[in-house]
């Protein structure tokens, strides 16, 4: 994370079935898009968990940039290496724990959660404070619909998510670079939020160990350090937790970190960003693209104190 933006390799060799996905992923669409106009209002239709609709004519990033350029400190503070580092880690069993101020905790396998929930596909921006960001079809569960499960009590103020630690597998973890286990949360509106996704695949394949297999977040209006890989609890709390970055750098990593051109990280600007695959850098967008849906959830802060 503290390492500035550094140049890409961008390869334009595309994995064949990359190119296949996206013809799927074409149908796909048509047939959505066929099965929306008999729909009813989505008036209606809205019920807490449902999706939102996103429009998006961004091209996909490749897989290879996706699955071959990374952050994840558990392993190493080099980029380049993480896919080769994180084959060393152990997927299954896994279990993922939901508790604290709910009614009804339960741990789950991840082999039960995967055929429990339904997944859906999301195609997000994903964007790091670093500078670089990408766009990636995901597939995963909305996070709603596990803590649904679970009953939030009324003093359920903020989720804390807990990610793997296990220094046998993770070399990383050797050495005090963040205080470990990585953590990470929101605030309970935002976690609830239909955009909000628990992710478990990308290009329509079990999710790479490098990009936090089995399971991660994705909140894609936020700058990617919230979105954690490898979680093994979700713990519902009265207090703002404390996470691992902020715990590291408060004045660069806040607890909000919502995507916010406007508001520099204390050693560059965020103003702009540098697409994966594209040569030229382009303006960054309030929320990461996503302020009609979530803008309503900070209506009244100010944005800078709350960065
Ligand atoms: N457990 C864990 N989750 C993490 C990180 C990490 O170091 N450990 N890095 C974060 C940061 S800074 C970024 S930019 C994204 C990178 O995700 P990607 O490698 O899938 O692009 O993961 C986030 N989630
Ligand atoms: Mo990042």
């Amino acid at each position: 994370m503290l390492i500035k933006n550094k140049q890409h390799v961008f390869t334009s060799s595309e994995i064949t079935s990359e190119h296949d996905y996206s013809q799927r992923r074409e149908f796909l669409r048509q047939l959505a898009a066929g099965a929306a106009s008999l729909a009813l209002p989505s008036s209606l239709l809205a019920s807490e968990c449902q999706s939102p609709k996103l429009s998006s004519k961004d091209p996909l990033t490749s897989l290879q940039s996706i699955t071959r350029y990374n952050n994840y400190y558990e392993f190493s503070t080099n980029k380049r290496v993480i896919f080769e580092l994180a084959k060393a880690l152990t997927l299954r069993p896994w279990s993922l724990t939901i508790e604290g101020e709910v009614e009804n905790p339960y741990t789950i396998d991840i082999e039960d959660l995967l055929s429990d929930f339904t997944q859906e596909e999301r195609i997000y921006r994903l964007r790091c404070v670093e500078g670089w960001a990408a766009v990636i079809p995901w597939q995963g569960i909305p996070l709603c619909k596990l803590l649904n499960k679970a009953a939030p009590t009324s003093r359920a103020k903020y989720v804390e998510f807990v990610s793997l630690h296990r220094p046998a597998e993770m070399i990383g973890q050797r050495r005090p670079t963040l205080d470990w286990p990585y953590r990470e949360g929101l605030r309970i509106d935002e976690a609830r939020h239909p955009l909000t996704l628990l992710v478990t695949g990308l290009y329509g394949k079990d999710l790479p160990p490098q990009n936090g297999a089995p399971i991660r977040l994705a909140v894609p209006w936020k700058y990617a350090f919230k979105s954690a890989k490898a979680i093994t609890h979700i713990r519902l709390v009265e207090k703002q937790p404390v996470t691992s970055w902020h715990q590291a750098a408060p004045s660069e990593y806040g607890f909000y970190a919502n995507v916010n051109p406007t508001v520099a990280h204390p050693r560059w600007t965020q103003s702009r960003e540098n697409r994966i695959g594209e040569l030229r850098k382009r303006p960054t967008d309030m929320f990461n693209g996503y302020a009609e849906q979530v803008a309503g959830l900070y209506r009244g802060m100010d944005l800078r104190k709350f960065y």
